[in-house]
């Protein structure tokens, strides 16, 4: 039994280099840049990210590579095949016998990772969480997240200037019970009644693109008159827009999409999405990073770090503020 689940552990547990996300400021020397007495220098930090090839968190962990790098301390980066508890718990468990100094991690459920981040910081690691967060999350020194709240709300916003201010329109989530989804939602659903917008219904794409394109072909069966969706990550945002082309319905309804990874800015080059909430990952990475090392040398660690959005549509696609923000397949 353990033989089986080490193996499959070895399979699902991609260990990924960053290497050649060096910045400008690369240091090697070991000694902290940061001002503090250098005594996180050399100290073993692992990120954990929500699912392997995700160019939100290729971006994230390029961030936090080029500040680890800078502070002298080593990450190792390791992500599981899926964006799914069950996934990344082994992860977490084999991680957690490494003991590292610090885990900065991106919990992909709520509740259900509590446990296994608590062992970890029961050892004595300080835990950093990034992008997704636990409802109790007290194991936590610090937490880095987008406002995905205001996101949502700003995503309805979006959503009401492109269909001319009402109508039908469907929210299109990833996962129930995974923080950063509910407060899209959450965000989205104020924003949605505020504005007088008619929200037909609310379902989720697992982060599958083939299971959101076929949730959206239903979703125009069922209301034809449907005219926007708010797609909550790059996976159901990818997917809502191949349904839509695949039913000839591109011209009817209108897409805002959280993320900007190469394929949604290609999607909102050919007007197949028309917005994109883009978020700052890489300083995410890089604020986790920071906060970890500010625990391990003793110093004021924030509680709570709120990073910005930048709403991409057509209209700025190329300015240097939104190509800042899009998501990157390597560093
Ligand atoms: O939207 C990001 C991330 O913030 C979310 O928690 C999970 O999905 C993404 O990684 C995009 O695919």
């Amino acid at each position: 039994m353990v033989g089986r689940a080490s193996v499959a552990l070895m399979a699902a547990a991609a260990t990924f280099a960053v290497a050649g996300c060096g910045s400008s400021d690369d240091s090697s020397s070991g000694t902290s840049a940061n001002g503090g007495d250098g005594s996180a220098s050399g100290k073993k930090i692992t990120l954990v990210t929500g699912v392997k090839g995700d160019e939100f968190y290729i971006t994230m962990a390029c961030g936090a590579q080029r500040e680890a790098d800078r502070l002298g301390v080593q990450l190792d980066v390791q992500s599981p095949d899926e964006f799914d508890p069950s996934k990344q718990t082994p992860i977490v468990n084999a991680v957690a016998a490494a003991k590292p100094d610090a885990l900065l991690i991106a919990p992909t459920d709520q509740s259900a990772l509590y446990a296994p981040i608590k062992q970890i910081a029961d050892a004595g690691s300080k835990i950093v969480l990034v992008d997704t967060t636990l409802e109790n999350s007290d194991v936590a020194v610090s937490q880095i997240a987008t406002d995905n709240r205001a996101g949502g709300k700003e995503a309805a916003r979006a959503l009401a200037d492109l269909i001319g201010g009402s109508g039908k329109v469907l929210l299109l989530g990833f996962r129930a019970g995974v923080s950063t989804d509910d407060l899209r939602g959450q965000g989205f659903r104020e924003g949605a009644e505020e504005l007088g917008l008619e929200l037909v219904g609310t379902e989720y794409s697992d982060n599958k693109p083939e299971k959101a394109a076929s949730i959206v072909k239903a979703a125009l069966a069922r209301d034809p008159d449907l005219k926007g969706v708010f797609a909550t990550n790059s996976f159901a945002s990818e997917g809502a827009a191949t349904g839509l082309r695949e039913a000839d319905a591109q011209d009817q309804v209108r897409i805002v999409g959280f993320d900007a990874g190469p394929v949604q800015v290609d999607q909102l080059r050919q007007n197949l999405v028309q917005a994109l909430i883009a978020q700052q990952s890489a300083e995410i990475g890089r604020l986790g990073v920071e906060q970890a090392v500010n625990a391990l040398e003793g110093r004021a660690v924030e509680a709570r770090i709120g990073t910005g959005s930048t709403t991409i549509t057509r209209d700025n696609i190329d300015s240097p503020e939104a190509r800042a923000a899009m998501d990157k397949r390597e560093c």
